[in-house]
This record gives structure tokens, C-alpha cells and sequence, in this order.
């Protein structure tokens, strides 16, 4: 292995397409809430692969059950049954309350597959005149990077030179209940509504604690699904099994009663639903909504795979045996109440923002400003890893099996880095 980064830099300059900016530091080695780079340092995560690690780099349950399966059966399509997927679907289903789940393998794909079904559901259940089906989204939203959810993204980054953009998205302000309402009571041809819980790219922004049981309450009043992309939120990332689970502490075992779960119609899961090993994503929904796929309407060659499937099970058993939910709640406390304490004292920060283990900070400079890229650079200098969300803020989410000394020995170099920073310092 080349240990020096700027060969690295250069390869993927040189040969690859320039579609992403990344932190300069190369990565060659992941364990728990470690990572090691090309000559050796040694990292906090901070990112998590975007909510992917939550159960940590290189898990060994997940590891194992990744190798033992991809020397046994790794890909039969969908042509053929394999002897993986029932047991899948029986045990996803019942981990997370629905009754069918269609299997993917990218989050864009899971959104995609739950637009096609809204869209079927709105034209041959709900009775909307073919090709009318309208679905209402939120503004600042990141749902994925195909070419129709693009279509209804706010970001022009994403979005410009890159139609014909496709028809039937409605955009509303996010975390705005009554903008909402006025939509769905003047259009009869709303199939549903999807949104984040928590929205992730617009910078962790966390909306009004019932915000998602309000939307629950009017689209069931409107005959609108409830479309929920919980793939960055979900998988006890937010300190619940999923965000729309709200303060629920059931680690996918209790009976869906509490008073702040809200259930959606449609969930999306992706990211930690594989534990980052493989890209594995679902939609879940009751047979009455699901059954409007029937055979050849809709697939993938990898999706419900043998070996993704079987990584997927072991990654979600890793979530329910270390209680990484309750974890992700406890050091999500923590966290902002340790950084909490820094603000009150800082110039720099604004403020922190999140639930559980998703986390930003609001960094006192303009969205324009290279304040927060300056910081994450002075971070990763001193050990660790997290990415900037718009030029003022930067997203903090380690794995959930961080310890708690672990997570007080971060907020140590958080704080003397943020430190820096401040303008008596700078
Ligand atoms: C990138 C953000 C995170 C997602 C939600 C669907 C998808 C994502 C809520 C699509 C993906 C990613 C993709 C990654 C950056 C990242 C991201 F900053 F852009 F918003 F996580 F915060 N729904 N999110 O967050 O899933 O098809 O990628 O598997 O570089 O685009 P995918």
C-alpha cells in the first residue's frame, strides 16, 4: 500500500470524475468509532459514513456474517427464489411493524420505488385520473440523486442543466403543518407526502417536536400517505429505532403503542440498515398499499440479495444486542449539553441542534464563509473526522457504540479546536 496521500489525491484527480469535494485525508482502515488513514493516524469518525457505520467500522457479527455468506450464495436475481429472503422480510418486517417490504439497495432507489408505488396507490386505489398523482415534498429536502428526485430538490447545485425535470412534486416549507393542510385541501390529487424526519443536508435541521404527528393527523384526514425517509434518521441514530418513533424506547421490540410514535405509510430505509458493509435499502409498507406492485411492475438485480439481505439481518440484530438506541440517546445528551456549556462561553458557535447521535453545529459566519471547512481541516488535524454542511455548519455523528469516556475525549477536541477559532484566538 502507497502510504502517501498525495498519490492517492492524485489518482482520483487525475482519473476519477470530480463530482465530489472530500476532506484531504485518505482512509485505509476502519474499527468501532476508528479509522486510521494512509500513514497511520489514527481518527474519531465523526460522519459515520453519513448514518451508514452506526454499528461501528468493521463490525465483527456484521463482518462474519458478511464473509461466511459471500462464500456460500451471493446473487441469484430475482429470477429464482434464494433461501435468504423469506427469513429477511419476515424478520425486518417485524422489526420495524409493517407487513411486506420491497427490497433495494440504494437510499435514491428506496425513494424512488416508494414514489412508484405512492403514485400507483394514488391512481388505482385512491381514484386520482391517470397521470395527475401529485406527491407534496419540503423545501431543502435531500432525497437522493436520480434524475426525478433531483427534480424536486431546492438545491440548484444538484438540480440545474440536469432536466427535463420531472412533474407532480408540490414543494411546501418544511416543519410548517398548516402549509401543508392548505395544499392537500385544495388538490384531490395528492397521493402522498414525503419528508424527512429530521432533515439531514439542510444541515440537521430538527423540526418541531410534533410537526410529524401533525402531517400524520392531516394526511390521514386528506386519504394522503405518510412517505417517511428515515434513511440518514433512522436505525437508532436519533436516539429511537426510527425519528418518527419520537421519544419511544422500544428498540424495535415494543408494540408500537407509545403516544409519540407516529407510523407512516411508506418507510424508507437504507444507509444502517447494512451497517455501511453493503448497500442495502427497503420500503416498508401494509399489504393494502405494497399490493399495488404486482409482478413485473417494478425490481432489481441485486435488490433482496443473499448476501445483502443476510448483512442487513445481522446489522439490525447488532442494533437491537447493544442497545445502540439507547446510547445514541444517552450520549446525544450529553453531547449538546456538553457543547451547551462551550456556547455559552463562545462567539464562534451559535449553537448545537439534533436528537440522539445527529448532531450540528451552527457556526457564526456566513453560509458562503470557509470557516467550517477550516475548522473540520484543524478537527482532522487533531484526530477528528466531521464534514461541513453549507460553509457554517458542521454535522456531528459518530458510530452509536461510541463509550462515554470515548465521546468526552472528543468533546475535548472539539472544544480546543473550536477554540482556536474564536476571535480573541484568531
Ligand atoms: C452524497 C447529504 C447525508 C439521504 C436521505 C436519501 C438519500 C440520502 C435522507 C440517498 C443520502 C447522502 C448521500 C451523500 C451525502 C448524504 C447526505 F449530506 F447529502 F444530505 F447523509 F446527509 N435520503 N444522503 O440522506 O441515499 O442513494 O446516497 O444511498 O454524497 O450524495 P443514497
Amino acid at each position: 500500500m502507497n502510504a502517501n496521500p498525495e498519490y492517492h489525491l492524485n489518482l482520483e484527480k487525475k482519473y476519477g470524475a470530480h463530482d465530489y469535494h472530500p476532506l484531504p485525508v485518505v482512509l485505509a482502515k476502519g474499527e468501532g468509532v476508528y479509522l486510521w488513514d494512509v500513514t497511520g493516524k489514527k481518527y474519531f469518525d465523526f460522519l459515520s459514513a453519513y448514518s451508514a457505520v452506526n454499528q461501528g467500522h468493521c463490525h465483527p457479527k456484521i463482518v462474519e456474517a458478511l464473509q461466511t455468506q459471500a462464500a456460500t450464495l451471493t446473487l441469484t436475481s430475482r429470477a429464482f427464489h434464494n433461501n435468504r429472503l423469506g427469513e429477511y422480510v419476515k424478520f425486518v418486517t417485524e422489526y420495524f411493524g409493517f407487513e411486506s417490504l420491497l427490497p433495494m439497495n440504494t437510499g435514491a432507489e428506496g425513494v424512488e420505488t416508494a414514489i412508484k408505488i405512492t403514485r400507483k396507490w394514488g391512481h388505482t386505489v385512491k381514484g386520482i385520473p391517470e397521470g395527475s398523482a401529485q406527491i407534496v415534498v419540503c423545501e431543502n429536502n435531500f432525497h437522493g440523486r436520480t434524475t426525478t428526485i433531483i427534480s424536486f430538490s431546492s438545491d440548484a447545485g444538484s438540480k440545474n442543466s440536469f432536466g427535463p425535470h420531472t412533474q407532480g412534486f408540490i414543494p411546501i416549507p418544511y416543519n410548517d403543518p398548516q402549509a401543508l393542510e392548505d395544499v392537500l385541501k385544495n388538490n384531490p390529487n395528492i397521493a402522498g407526502f414525503l419528508v424527512e424526519p429530521i432533515q439531514g443536508e439542510a444541515g440537521v435541521y430538527t423540526p418541531d417536536e410534533n410537526f410529524i404527528a401533525k402531517a400524520r393527523e392531516i394526511c390521514s384526514r386528506y386519504n394522503v400517505l405518510l412517505i417517511a425517509d428515515e434513511i440518514q434518521t433512522g436505525i437508532g441514530r436519533t436516539g429511537s429505532l426510527l425519528a418518527v418513533c419520537g421519544n419511544c424506547d422500544c428498540q424495535g421490540n415494543c408494540e408500537r403503542q407509545e403516544a409519540t410514535y407516529v407510523r407512516p405509510d411508506l418507510l424508507i430505509l437504507g444507509k444502517a440498515l447494512s451497517g455501511g458493509a453493503y448497500p442495502v435499502s427497503a420500503v416498508l409498507a401494509d399489504r393494502a398499499i405494497m399490493d399495488v406492485i404486482q409482478p413485473g411492475q417494478h425490481g432489481s438485480t441485486f435488490g433482496g440479495n443473499p448476501l445483502g439481505t443476510t448483512i442487513a439481518t445481522a446489522a439490525l440484530k447488532v442494533i437491537q444486542d447493544e442497545k445502540l438506541t439507547q446510547n445514541a440517546r444517552r450520549l446525544g445528551e450529553l453531547f449538546r449539553a456538553e457543547m451547551n456549556k462551550y456556547i455559552a462561553e463562545s462567539t464562534i458557535v451559535k449553537l448545537v441542534r439534533g436528537k440522539g447521535l445527529l448532531n450540528a453545529i451552527v457556526i457564526n459566519d456566513t453560509e458562503e464563509s470557509d470557516t467550517a471547512w477550516n475548522i473540520c481541516l484543524r478537527l482532522r488535524d487533531n484526530g477528528l473526522l466531521a464534514k461541513p454542511t453549507h460553509g457554517n455548519i458542521i454535522r456531528f455523528a459518530p458510530p452509536l457504540v461510541m463509550t462515554e469516556s470515548q465521546l468526552m475525549e472528543c468533546l475535548e477536541i472539539i472544544k480546543t479546536t473550536l477554540h482556536l477559532f474564536e476571535p480573541v484566538n484568531a
